[in-house]
């Protein structure tokens, strides 16, 4: 322990304490900005650019930066001298001094950190009008938004894709003044390897990253009526979106969702629930078929669109192990623009998709080539759990109050297996509780399999299955599916399948989410909820979705056969 006073109090903490966080124990709320403390995901960002959280050590003439310095023997600190405060709102004031003042039309309004920062230490002047950089905005992907302009140099993006993603997009460019983080020679990001996972854009505290737009061009196409406009929402969203109405961490919202998407005009109300429920008959098909034929093992789930660019940009070598199933959220846009279409006798080039999704990647996923019937897209626009908050207050639908309602039919119905597929493991759990029942001809009575659940970034577990026993592999965080991914390489993991999820937390987590502004247990809590809907449902395994296995008797034909096959399946590109 090391012997500490702050503020006049006496503590011992543990070594390798910051002053920041020995400064909470005698409640000194000290602000920070670029520091960021992702407890449980690995992430600590101490680059301690900002200097907002500067204190003062007794006996020294500087100042010192809280975030990133840890306490010593016999140290006394203050931390609210007059010195040490007003030194940290000139520094605000100085990072101030180049921002362009875009708050009311900034995608970070009100969500900002840095606004927040100025509201705090009582920043109504600039006092310093310096030089605005103007550079470009990089709009060239589908899924995201760089305007350096807003860059502040706190390189928490930085540290999130290159340490815990591993996908080295971001770094600093330039020195001085004009100093900004992107790619290496200033890359449009379309032409970088990003995954477009988006948690850089979760983690960056102003409007410098955030997804592209796509809000307008949802209620456009409502407004119009030109169109048969449906819509489907993501397991993870109905776990978040609460928080942007006040409510609780990891409260249920499904039932106000689908009364929500009424009121804003959706003529079909899906959920991707169903189709969730749906992949998990063709991908527990596809490791089974590959058990059983001496197929590629591990099989590697391939519903995470940033997890797919993270392989077959670092991983090229691998392309023949993931699994073919495209995403519930693309089999969910398939099935509309066909059995859907046919059932209902809407042409399908009359129908328009939106997916509500907790990601950004996904917003990329629909514009690959082949995900598309003939030139349709098999979805047309997503959308963030972010944006359809925004929306419908916007609309001043009062989302706490709605009542529930229930998804559309034929795409409605939805298990407890398709749920946990918002959290890390439930993708692989639900497989097992289907493969399970297929494999031994057995009833699977506890359908909790408690070993592959929880947040630790890499698991592994074994589930006996009569005569064999399933070895499963868990990984979320792209670091931590390159740490799969090389063991697999060098033939040292022997898994018969493994999960992947780029975003902490899976889903839950994702990039498109309410912001936890380095709350982490608001994942821990949305994962608690998921857990709680499913154990709630009266169905949890995928083939007792009675709409999913009519699809099959009405339409598919056999699970994994040739027209699932066709529909339902995808490929890879390096
Ligand atoms: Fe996900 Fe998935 S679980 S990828 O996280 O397989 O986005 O929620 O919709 O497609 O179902 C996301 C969530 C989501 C797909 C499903
Ligand atoms: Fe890196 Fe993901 Fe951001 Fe791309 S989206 S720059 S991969 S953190």
């Amino acid at each position: 322990m090391v012997h500490i006073r702050i503020n006049g109090t006496d503590l011992s903490v543990p070594k390798g304490t910051t002053i920041h966080e020995a400064a909470k124990l005698v409640n000194a709320d000290i602000p920070t900005l670029c520091h960021l403390n992702l407890e449980g995901f690995g992430m600590v960002n101490r680059t301690a650019s900002c200097r907002v959280c500067m204190v003062e050590v007794v006996g020294r003439q500087a100042l010192s930066p809280s975030c990133s310095e840890m306490v010593t023997e016999g140290i006394e600190i203050i931390t609210d001298s007059l010195k040490a405060v007003s030194a940290r709102r000139l520094n605000l004031e100085l990072l101030l001094s180049n921002h362009p003042m875009e708050c009311l039309t900034c995608r970070k309004n009100l969500q900002c950190d840095l606004q927040a920062l100025a509201k705090r230490l009582g920043i109504y002047d600039i006092q310093f009008v310096g030089e605005k950089m103007s550079r470009p905005l990089d709009k060239s992907s589908a899924a995201l938004v760089k305007n350096p302009d807003k860059c502040i140099m706190c390189r928490r993006c930085e540290t999130m894709c290159n340490e815990v993603q591993t996908c080295g997009i971001l770094s600093a460019n330039s020195r001085g003044f004009d100093a900004f983080v992107g790619p290496a020679f200033n890359l449009d990001m379309a032409d970088t390897s990003c995954t477009f996972c988006g948690q850089c854009v979760a983690v960056c505290p102003t409007g410098a990253l955030s997804e592209i737009n796509n809000m307008h061009k949802v209620w456009a196409a409502l407004l119009k009526h030109e169109k048969h406009v449906v819509v489907q929402v993501a397991p993870a969203v109905r776990v978040a979106i609460g928080e942007m109405f006040d409510m609780e961490p990891g409260s249920i919202t499904t039932g106000q969702l689908a009364t929500a998407f009424r009121r804003m005009g959706f003529n079909g109300v899906f959920d991707t629930d169903w189709a969730a429920d749906l992949t998990i008959i063709e991908e527990a098909s596809e490791l089974i078929h590959r058990i059983e034929h001496g197929g590629k093992l591990p099989i590697l789930t391939s519903c995470c669109p940033a997890w797919v660019r993270f392989f077959e940009y670092q991983f090229p070598d691998l392309l023949d192990i993931p699994s073919t199933c495209k995403s519930p959220q693309i089999m969910m846009g398939t099935m509309i623009k066909t059995y859907y279409a046919e059932k209902m006798n809407i042409a399908p080039e009359d129908i328009l998709v939106v997916s509500v999704m907790p990601c950004i990647a996904k917003k990329a996923e629909v514009q690959r080539e082949e995900l598309r019937i003939g030139e349709m897209k098999d979805v047309d626009w997503v959308i963030t759990t972010r944006e359809l908050g925004y929306m419908l207050k916007e609309a001043g639908i009062d989302f706490r109050t709605l009542p529930e309602g229930e998804f559309d039919q034929i795409l409605g119905e939805s298990t407890g297996a398709s749920i946990i597929f918002g959290s890390t493991g439930g993708v692989i759990e639900a497989a097992v509780r289907t493969a399970y029942e297929w494999i031994t001809h057995e009833e699977l009575t506890d359908v909790n399999f408690r070993q592959l659940r929880g947040l630790e970034g890499i698991r592994s577990a074994e589930v006996p299955l009569k005569d064999m026993t399933l070895k499963i592999g868990i990984a979320h965080g792209l670091g931590n599916a390159r740490k799969m991914l090389e063991g697999i390489q060098r033939g040292e993991l022997d898994f018969h399948a493994i999960e992947i999820m780029a975003c902490p937390g899976g889903c839950i987590g994702g990039g498109g989410q309410p912001y936890h502004h380095g709350d982490f247990s608001i994942i821990r809590k949305r994962q608690e909820a998921i857990y709680r809907e499913d154990a709630g449902k009266p169905k949890r395994k995928s083939h007792e979705n009675e709409m999913v296995m009519k699809l099959y008797r009405e339409y598919l034909g056999d699970p994994y056969g040739e027209k699932a096959h066709e529909l339902l399946h995808t490929t890879y590109t390096a």
